[in-house]
């Protein structure tokens, strides 16, 4: 019992290990214990970030974020791979229904990480914890990392504190000798900006933002945020684990091997993607009334744009009209396409559709 009289919640946040790079070390066994590199289209002396690296890479000082051809100038031997999306987004379902099969009360945080509410479970959060790694390992052969705590602001923190093939258990009495140890930057919701803002203050760990009045917070950043950080450094976080299930957004997308410049190729590859995700809208019962085209040219500028029907559809002709009608509106004069994607939103479940007459 807390202060409160409150049983204390029981909060895990599971996330996956380098995961785009265990991914891709797993379907490929030659990578480990090699440096990979992930970002882009895998090419360094092309424009593009690091979406991520494996642990080995890291000793050399690339991360997430970096350019492409800084990595390429700290790790040389590293081995550059394109970002194949599909296949992440797949593991990251199969690993997330591991999740589904402890407890419903999953709230998905992106595609490697996930919220679960065990307060109503009658066992140790250890040995649920333990249950998931095994789940987790057989269905998709890859590490992740648990932090268990009162809540998810915490639990995420935890999940952070011994990667990779963690488990790390944060209790409220742990708030003084771990969370305000730790720098300003690992609190969620703390960006760049804010951690100039406070190192300039001269905080630069937890402790020293909890510290500060909330009077004094709320002067430097508002009343929301203000109060939000007085809060989050006190290690308090009474944010439920929300279970959305409701798809926003069904998409398809394809990076062509090679540039393309000719428009038949483009449009032929858009009306497959249309299929698919036609395909995805009747199998999951939606309709769809709005049509997005994302076009990425070969310097990766990328651009979309969308059409929207007076009324849902999920008719795979009417869906195609449209997203060719975004195509044309796309300048592709002589310039070189290096990724086509497609995306029908707005969406309704067909048998609600008749309330959008
Ligand atoms: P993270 O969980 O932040 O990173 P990670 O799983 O690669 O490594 P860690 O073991 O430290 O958790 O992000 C999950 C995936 O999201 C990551 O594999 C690639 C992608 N990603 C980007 O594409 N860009 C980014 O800037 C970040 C941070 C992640
Ligand atoms: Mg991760």
């Amino acid at each position: 019992m807390d202060t409160q009289g409150k049983t204390p919640r029981r909060i895990l946040h599971i996330d996956m290990d380098a995961f785009f790079a265990a991914v891709e070390e797993q379907r490929r066994p030659e990578l480990k214990g090699k440096p990979v590199i992930i970002g882009g289209g895998g090419d360094p002396t092309r424009r593009g970030v690091v979406s991520t690296a494996n642990y080995e890479a890291r000793t050399f000082g690339v991360h997430s974020a970096l350019p492409l051809r800084s990595a390429y100038k700290l790790c040389p031997q590293g081995i550059f791979l394109p970002v194949d999306y599909e296949t992440y987004a797949e593991v990251s379902r199969r690993f997330k229904n591991v999740l589904l099969t402890v407890t419903p009360l999953m709230e998905s945080g992106g595609i490697d990480e996930a919220y679960l509410d065990i307060s109503d479970i009658d066992q140790t959060s250890q040995s649920v914890a333990s249950t998931i790694k095994t789940g987790i390992l057989r269905a998709t052969g890859l590490t992740c990392s648990i932090g268990i705590a009162p809540n998810k602001l915490l639990a995420k923190i935890a999940s952070d504190l011994q990667k990779p093939d963690g488990l790390t258990i944060l209790t409220e009495q742990d708030i003084e000798a771990r969370l305000w140890l730790l720098p300003i930057r690992k609190l969620y919701g703390v960006g760049p900006k804010t951690d100039e803002h406070l190192k300039a203050m001269g905080i630069d760990t937890i402790g020293k933002l909890a510290a500060l009045s909330q009077e004094a917070l709320i002067a430097h950043f508002g009343s929301s945020y203000g109060r939000y950080l007085f809060e989050a450094c006190r290690g308090i976080d009474e944010s439920p684990v929300v279970t959305h299930w409701e798809p926003k957004s069904f998409s398809r997308e394809t990076t062509f091997q090679t540039d393309v410049k000719n428009w038949q190729i483009i449009a032929r590859t858009l009306a497959a993607l249309t299929k698919d995700v036609t395909g995805d809208l009747l199998d999951r019962g939606y309709q769809a009334r709005t049509v997005t085209v994302k076009i990425r040219f070969d310097d990766f500028r990328t651009l979309t744009r969308a059409c929207s029907l007076p009324s849902p559809s999920d008719r795979e002709e009417a869906l195609r009209r449209l997203a060719f009608s975004c195509l044309k509106r796309v300048d592709l004069s002589g310039r070189k396409v290096r990724l086509v994607g497609m995306r029908a939103g707005n969406l309704v479940k067909k048998d609600q559709n008749h309330s959008f007459s």
